[in-house]
C-alpha cells in the first residue's frame, strides 16, 4: 500500500484555499502541521454539541466528555507503547512537558554540581527550562557536539557522560535540520552513565513509529498540533516510578486528593499533573490525528517523505548559491538552506508572494545557527499532504527569487 494523496489532500482542507491568489503549497509542517478533517470535526461536534466540563460533573455530557478525553489517553498509551495508561500526563505541548520535568524533576532531584546533557542542535524549549533549573541548583549544563553534517558526536557524548550526568535531553529529529539522532544507543549509554534521559519527540510524533517501552526513554514529550492535532495540547510521558516521585507542577482542582488547611494531599497519576480545566475538545480531537496517522500507516508515511526529501534536495542542490544546511546521513523531511546574496527571510517574503509557506529564521535553535555559522536559515519541511508538484513550484519559485535578488 502507499499513500492515496488525492485522498490524502482532500483530508486537509486548507490545502484547497489560496494564498496571494495563489494555489497554497504548505512547506511549514515542523512549525505546525495542517489539521485534518476528523480532527476539525471532533472539535466543531464538540463546541456545538458536547461542551461540558469533565472529571467533575455527574451529569451526561461531563460523563460523555470525561469518557472521550480519557479515550485520548488511552489511544496515547497504545501510540507510543507505554506500560500504563497513567504515565500519559496530558500538558500544553512540548514546551510545557519539557518545563514539568525541569521543575519537577530537575530542581527536586538535581544537586551542585550536577550535569544535564543537551545537544547543540536542542530547540530553546529544550536548553532554557534546564538551565533555569541548572542555575537555582548550581547544576551545569553542558553541550553534546555536533559535527558539520549536524549529526551528534556519539564520541564526545560519551566522554560527556559521568557519575556527574543526570539528565540528557534531546530531540529525535532536529527540527532546524532534520537530523535523526540515535537515540536508542544514546538512552542506553545514558543509562550506563545512572543518568535518565529525555526524548524530545516534538519532530518525530508524526514521522516515526515510537515505542517507549523498546527505547526505554524516562520520559518522552511532544505537541499535537505537528501531527495533525489541535494547538495548546501536548503528552508528557514519564516512567512511572519518577512520575510518582515527582512532586505535582501547578496546584488546583483536579489535581487533589483531600484539600485542608492542615494540610493537602494529591491525587493520583496522571492526574497529579494536571490542575485545572484542561484543553478538553483538544484532548478529545487528539485521538482523530491519532487514529488520521494510523490509518496511513507510518512505512508508507516515511516512503513518501523520504522521496519528497530526495527529490527537494537533489534539485535544491542544482541552483548555484543555495548551500543545504545538514546533511546528516539519516534525515527526516526538513531542508535548510541558505542562499548566496538573499537573506532567508528575503526569500521567505518573495515565495510567500507565490503562494509557498516557509520557515525563515534561527528556528528557535540560536546555539545551532552559530555552530553551523548563520545567522539564520530558511527551511522547508514536507508533511504526507506534500507532492512533487509542490517541490517543483518551491523550486521554481527560488530560482525567480534568485533572480530577482
Ligand atoms: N522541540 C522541538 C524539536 C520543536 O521542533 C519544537 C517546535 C518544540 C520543541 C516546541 O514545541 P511547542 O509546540 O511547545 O512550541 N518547533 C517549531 C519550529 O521548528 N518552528 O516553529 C516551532
Amino acid at each position: 500500500m502507499s499513500i492515496d494523496i488525492k485522498k490524502v489532500r482532500n483530508d486537509f482542507p486548507e490545502l484547497a484555499r489560496l494564498v496571494h491568489d495563489k494555489p497554497l503549497i504548505y512547506l511549514d509542517n515542523a512549525a505546525s502541521t495542517l489539521k485534518c478533517l476528523p480532527v476539525i470535526n471532533a472539535l466543531q461536534q464538540h463546541y456545538t454539541n458536547e461542551a461540558a466540563n469533565i472529571h467533575r460533573g455527574v451529569h451526561f455530557l461531563s460523563e460523555q466528555g470525561t469518557m472521550k478525553y480519557e479515550a485520548t489517553r488511552e489511544k496515547t498509551q497504545s501510540f507510543i507503547n507505554a506500560k500504563e495508561r497513567h504515565e500519559i500526563i496530558f500538558t500544553k505541548g512540548t514546551t510545557e512537558s519539557i518545563n514539568v520535568i525541569a521543575q519537577c524533576y530537575a530542581l527536586e532531584f538535581l544537586n551542585e554540581g550536577d550535569e544535564i546533557l543537551v545537544s547543540t542542535m536542542e530547540h530553546h524549549s529544550n536548553i532554557v527550562p534546564w538551565q533555569m533549573a541548572a542555575l537555582k541548583k548550581g547544576a551545569i549544563v553542558r553541550e553534546i557536539p555536533i559535527n558539520d553534517d549536524g549529526e551528534i558526536i556519539l564520541d564526545e557524548y560519551k566522554k560527556l557522560l559521568s557519575e556527574k550526568t543526570k539528565i540528557v535531553s534531546t530531540c529525535h529529529i532536529s527540527n532546524s535540520l532534520g537530523t535523526i539522532n540515535p537515540i536508542k544507543e544514546m538512552i542506553t549509554l545514558a543509562h550506563d552513565a545512572g543518568a535518565i534521559f529525555v526524548v524530545d519527540a516534538a519532530q518525530s510524533i508524526a514521522h516515526e513509529s515510537i515505542d517507549v517501552q523498546s527505547l526505554d526513554c524516562d520520559f518522552l514529550v511532544y505537541s499535537s498540533h505537528k501531527m495533525f492535532g489541535p494547538t495548546g495540547f501536548g503528552v508528557l510521558y514519564g516512567k512511572e516510578d519518577l512520575l510518582n516521585k515527582m512532586p505535582p507542577y501547578q496546584g488546583g482542582g483536579d489535581m487533589i486528593d483531600v484539600v485542608s488547611f492542615d494540610g493537602t494531599t494529591y491525587n493520583d497519576l496522571p492526574h497529579k499533573f494536571e490542575a485545572g480545566t484542561p484543553h478538553i475538545a483538544g484532548g478529545i480531537a487528539l485521538k482523530f490525528a491519532y487514529e488520521y496517522i494510523e490509518s496511513l500507516g507510518f512505512e508508507n508515511i516515511i516512503a513518501h517523505e523520504k522521496m519528497l526529501l530526495d527529490y527537494a534536495t537533489s534539485q535544491i542542490k542544482e541552483i548555484e548559491g543555495v548551500k543545504v544546511i545538514g546533511e546528516a546521513k539519516k534525515k527526516a523531511s526538513v531542508l535548510s538552506f541558505v542562499m548566496d546574496g538573499g537573506h532567508p527571510h528575503d526569500i521567505g517574503t518573495i515565495l510567500d508572494r507565490q503562494g509557498i509557506a516557509i520557515r525563515t529564521g534561527h528556528h528557535c535553535t540560536q546555539p545551532l545557527m552559530k555552530r553551523m555559522n548563520v545567522t539564520a536559515t530558511a527551511r522547508a519541511s514536507f508533511s504526507v499532504y506534500n507532492t512533487l508538484e509542490d517541490i517543483d513550484l518551491f523550486i521554481q519559485g527560488l530560482k525567480k527569487t534568485k533572480e530577482f535578488l
